[in-house]
């Protein structure tokens, strides 16, 4: 296994805040998803020129505003693909993408498991509320099915009448059927918990999975449903066993918080850089020739 990057020391929470404080409404679970994140980086010691987080559309994608990093907020479902490139171009930097479940699993859907596959060393927070929060309630791949959407607002409409009628996706199920080297699930109420989830994601070498369940407490408020059946891993589990984690993921009838699947796999940044050389090696004779002959 490579080395865990150098130790260095910690810094202060504030380092990380930006000047521009969250927009987010009172009680949004995206709070929590943020204030572990900073926690983290402050933990890590991480200068902020070294972070780079990029995000897609939705209330979770206004995430890179509030902190003091580098921050890309980008078009809807495309953060994964610009964060690739940019780890790709500058490989020391650490590349955190965040946003939504509609902005990972319907827009940008596609995107998922092609990241996975190619395994560059970026971090990938999916702030799962079950629902598109920022145009205000429409269900998302991962609303339950028969949920109406009622929003706390007497002026909206209700946006799922008659329930909605398909069934959610399992997006841990998906990821780990994609091949994910690593896949967690973390909380926004045990923030605790998230930032030693985050410490593992981004200790772990290539694409690291977060799903963050993070509440939308306008839209469609799940907080209290969702702190009653939050539950640790089961107390034998064994992370590297991918085929247990895929048995749990299809069986599972509460939230499992932890570590779902670490294992080793090349990184693309590891398999690139082979064929850099190799390319260098192949091409350098042809290009002397061809500046010698401008010369
Ligand atoms: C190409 C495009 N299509 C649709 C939209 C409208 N839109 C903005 S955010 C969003 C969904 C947001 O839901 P989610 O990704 O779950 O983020 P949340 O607001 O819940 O954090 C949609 C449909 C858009 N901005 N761009
Ligand atoms: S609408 Fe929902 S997701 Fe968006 S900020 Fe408000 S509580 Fe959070
Ligand atoms: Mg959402």
């Amino acid at each position: 296994m490579a080395p865990v990057a150098e130790q260095k020391p910690p810094r202060k929470i504030t380092d990380y805040r930006s000047e521009n404080r969250p927009t987010w409404c009172p009680g949004c679970g995206d709070f929590g998803v943020l204030s572990a994140l900073y926690k983290c980086f402050a933990q890590r010691g991480l200068d902020p020129k070294e972070i780079v987080i990029v995000s897609g559309i939705g209330c979770s994608g206004r995430l890179p505003e509030f902190v003091n990093a580098y921050g890309l907020h980008g078009v809807h479902g495309r953060a994964l693909p610009i964060a690739q490139g940019i780890k790709l171009a500058n490989p020391e930097l650490t590349v955190v993408v965040v946003g939504g479940d509609g902005d990972g699993f319907a827009i940008g859907g596609g995107h998922v498991p092609h990241a996975v596959r190619r395994n560059v060393d970026i971090t990938y927070i999916v702030m799962d509320n079950e629902i598109y929060g920022l145009t205000k309630g429409q269900p998302s791949p991962t609303t339950q099915a028969g949920m109406t959407a009622v929003s706390k607002s007497p002026s909206m409409p209700k946006m799922a009448p008659y329930g909605v009628l398909e069934t959610p996706l399992n997006m841990m199920g998906m990821v780990l059927t994609y091949g994910a080297s690593f896949a967690a699930r973390g909380f926004s109420g045990k923030p605790n918990d998230l930032v030693e989830i985050y410490h593992k994601a981004l200790d772990h070498r290539g694409f690291s999975f977060v799903q963050a369940l993070s509440p939308c407490v306008t839209f469609y408020d799940t907080y209290e449903n969702w702190k009653s059946i939050v539950k640790p891993m089961p107390e034998t589990y064994d992370p590297t066993d991918r085929a247990a984690a895929l048995q749990l993921a299809m069986t599972e009838d509460r939230f499992h918080l932890g570590i779902w699947h670490q294992g080793e796999r090349a990184t693309y940044e590891d398999l690139v850089g082979g064929v850099r050389e190799q390319v260098k090696e192949e091409t350098q004779p042809h290009l002397q020739q061809l500046f010698k002959m401008f010369m």
